[in-house]
């Protein structure tokens, strides 16, 4: 039943497609065997996470997006990931409401997803998500997700390239920009352009790349106790540096879209160089078998013992009757012991 489902997305069906996402979405069971005939279909499109404090323009920014890569041909699937609430809230319905504009255009498919909170939650359903999106077809896929913290670096995770969306404003103190979130930028963009203070917000932006930039600081020595900048000299440049561009767009007028395109397009060749897309893709296939090995042996272990026993444990250990470790040793005891 559901391989006939998944049969119908990999011939173009829309509303197999949107099935097959309501079972992943659900965990329903049907997914994993949806998702079997569809995983050799997939790797072909190129995923990009979009990631930025609430209201930055995520979802305008992701629609004109959308609409640029329309223009050069490409097909486009968007996925808006709410990981902050597990209940369909009002930031997703407004994302509808803003992205209808792209109805009607069977090059685009739009689909909005909260994460249930679940054991693997995000990233899990997220990525089961794509590979359904991918193997239906499309050339590009968005993922916008709300910036929740580690939810953002679990989108870094997922995609190829990753925008971080900043707006100005909000203060030219480097502790604006949250912290970890340039490491795991390959595109910046400074959204609502259209401000005043755009020009401050990108210098900062620019100061804390030249300090903080780990490809950056490989390029600086120290010099009687200075750190100076070495000039590049030309062929001692490493190419396997990536700089993270700042891109200024007014997504609210489309503007700055072809430059951001652009800069997408520029990392799509530099990951493509040297094998680089395959290496990603293999530390991130790393990361997901570990979750999930770890999600389904936590979960199994639980449900073998009795939930009493590890309430006793919780309150032993609160009581400092007994050590964290020793639960742990205790429990896999058990288990084992189960087993047998
Ligand atoms: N002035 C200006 N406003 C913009 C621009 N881009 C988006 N906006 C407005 O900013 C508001 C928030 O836009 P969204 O696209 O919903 O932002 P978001 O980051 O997706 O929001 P959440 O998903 O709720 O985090 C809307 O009122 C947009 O019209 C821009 O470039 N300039
Ligand atoms: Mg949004």
């Amino acid at each position: 039943m559901s391989h006939a489902l998944a049969e119908a997305v990999l011939q173009g069906s829309r509303r197999a497609l949107a099935r097959v996402l309501t079972l992943i979405e659900n965990q329903t069971q049907g997914a994993d065997e949806a998702l079997a005939t569809l995983f050799p279909h997939t790797g072909k499109a190129w995923l990009i996470g979009v990631t930025g404090s609430p209201g930055t323009g995520k979802s305008t920014l992701v629609t004109a997006l959308a609409k640029a890569f329309r223009g050069r041909g490409r097909t486009v699937a968007i996925l808006a990931v709410d990981p902050t609430s597990p209940f369909t809230g009002g930031a997703i319905l407004g994302d509808r409401i803003r992205m209808n504009d792209l109805s009607g255009d069977s090059g685009v498919f739009i689909r909005s997803m909260a994460t249930r909170g679940n054991l693997g939650g995000l990233s899990a359903t997220a990525r089961d998500a794509t590979r359904a999106l991918d193997a239906a077809g499309f050339d590009i896929l968005l993922i916008e997700t709300v910036g929740a913290g580690q939810s953002e670096v679990e989108i870094a995770r997922l995609a190829y390239t990753t925008l971080v969306v900043e707006v100005p404003g909000l203060g030219d103190e480097v502790q604006a920009f949250k912290a970890g979130i340039l490491e795991i930028a390959d595109v910046l963009v400074v959204n609502k352009a259209d401000r005043p203070g755009a020009d401050n917000t990108v210098r900062a932006l620019r100061t804390m790349l030249d300090l903080g930039h780990p490809n950056i600081r490989a390029t600086m020595v120290m010099h009687h106790g200075d750190l100076l900048e070495v000039a590049p000299v030309s062929g001692q440049i490493d190419d396997a540096l990536w700089l993270p561009p700042i891109v200024e767009t007014v997504a609210s007028e489309s503007r700055g879209l072809d430059a951001l395109v652009n800069a997408i397009e520029n990392h799509r060749e530099f990951l493509q160089k040297a094998k680089r897309r395959e290496a990603l893709e293999l530390r991130q296939i790393e990361g997901e078998l570990y979750n999930r090995l770890r999600d389904l042996l936590l979960q199994r272990t639980l449900k073998s013992l009795p939930h009493d026993m590890i309430v006793d444990m919780l309150h032993e250990i609160a009581e400092r009757r007994l050590t964290p470790q020793v639960a742990v040793q205790s429990i896999i005891a058990k288990t084992n012991q189960n087993h047998a």
